[in-house]
């Protein structure tokens, strides 16, 4: 393995199979057992909702006991707990939401229950906070006032983003966009959704993104240009990444077992950088995946370490082609480095601007790009 910081998050291997058609497939996994095992495959790090270490509805005792089990795995092993998130989805009680549901006492319940878990992720020593609002929906467009449910959306986030601020805590807050499942549409569905909420808040600047592969493409996404987008305005905080196969349901595959060219550039972007430059994401690369219904145990643990080396193939393959000169010249000849320039001159007046003559357009438009060439010298790097 190389050595790339890869973290899991405990409810990936530990998915039971359960899905809306069938029974458990597998049998549960003690979760300080799974940290030891994935520190075994190379992993550097791990994730989990309150509910992945503790049963939901524990009294305080049990809920330190299963918590002290996987703080014990984690300094045995070494492993780092780089993420917590809460699960607000699963309990009926959230069936129509958590900080969106036309219940307050739901409403207030969900807060106390994310609040609790704020205290957890600081002294496990997490630096994000994922919230991923899954059943903050509705599968009928009456459901609800849909101002008052993005008021209610943000003053969720904007509590928590308060009460780590009032503790004192270094936590960032990691929103995770998804376009429809569990609900039949969910709020704030894409990455620009989310940033477009997360710059109405009090608290923007400790608000960013969490975004996830295969919850892109679900929505006929590109996920590169989504990521790309989020760092540009300086909010990809986290990265959930796994694989799909276009719009359908969410299939949480191994990564790169969905669109494979996709991820080869989603790992260019991540490793290498914009050819130009710019802000780069230093997370964890940290997948959210599910081991397919098909597989016992011998194939979630496969499953796992497939995730890991499809990254580090991809990141050799990135890496030779950013590094081949005929590459680069393509990028040259394709303007794109050009386009790192700005359009206006520094201190140009809109006078001269304005004045400048017209180019010969009919002579720009016989320009060739060369892009397909290109693009068959990443796939030549890619399969060649
Ligand atoms: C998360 C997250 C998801 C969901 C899903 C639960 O915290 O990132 O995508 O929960 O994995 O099954
Ligand atoms: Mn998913
Ligand atoms: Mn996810
Ligand atoms: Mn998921």
């Amino acid at each position: 393995m190389s050595d790339i910081k890869y973290s899991f998050g405990l409810w990936t291997i530990g998915w039971n199979a359960v899905d809306p058609f069938g029974t458990a497939s597998r049998p549960e996994l003690d979760p300080a057992e799974s940290i030891r095992k994935l520190a075994d495959l190379g992993a550097w790090g791990f994730t989990f909702h309150d509910n992945d270490v503790y049963p939901f509805g524990s009294d305080d005792a049990e809920r330190q006991k299963h918590i002290d089990s996987v703080k014990k795995a984690a300094s045995d092993t070494g492993m780092v707990c780089e993420m917590v998130t809460t699960n607000t989805f699963t309990h009926p009680v959230f069936k129509d939401g958590a900080f969106t549901s036309n219940n307050r006492e739901v409403r207030r319940f969900g807060l106390r229950k994310v609040l609790r878990n704020v205290d957890l992720a600081a002294d496990m020593g997490a630096k994000t906070f994922v919230m991923w609002g899954g059943r903050e929906g509705t599968e009928y467009d009456n459901s609800k006032d849909l101002n008052a449910a993005h008021a209610r959306y943000a003053e969720g986030i904007d509590t928590v983003a308060s009460y780590i601020k009032q503790k004192g805590y270094g936590l960032k807050i990691a929103l995770e966009p998804k376009p429809n499942e569990p609900r039949g549409d969910i709020f704030l569905p894409t990455i620009g959704h989310a940033i477009a909420l997360i710059d109405s808040l009090d608290n923007a600047e400790m608000v960013g993104l969490n975004p996830e592969t295969g919850h892109e493409q679900m929505a006929g996404l590109n996920y590169t240009h989504g990521i790309a987008l989020a760092l540009h305005v300086g909010k990809l905080f986290h990265i959930d990444l796994n694989g799909q196969h276009g719009p359908k349901y969410d299939q949480d595959l191994v990564f790169g077992h969905g669109d494979l060219l996709s991820a080869f550039f989603t790992v260019d972007l991540l490793e290498n950088g914009f050819p130009n430059g710019g802000p780069r994401y230093e997370g964890p690369r940290h997948f959210d995946y599910k081991p397919s219904r098909t597989e016992y145990l011998d194939g979630v643990w496969e499953s796992a370490k497939a995730n890991m080396t499809t990254y580090d193939m991809l990141a050799a393959k990135a890496a030779a082609y950013r590094a081949d000169p005929e590459v680069q010249a393509a990028f040259e000849h394709a303007g794109i480095f050009e386009l790192g320039q700005s359009t206006l001159a520094e201190g140009e007046t809109f006078d001269s601007f304005l004045a400048e003559p017209d180019p010969d357009v009919d002579a720009l438009a016989e320009r060739d790009y060369g892009l397909v060439r290109l693009h068959q010298l990443a796939l030549n790097h890619l399969i060649g």
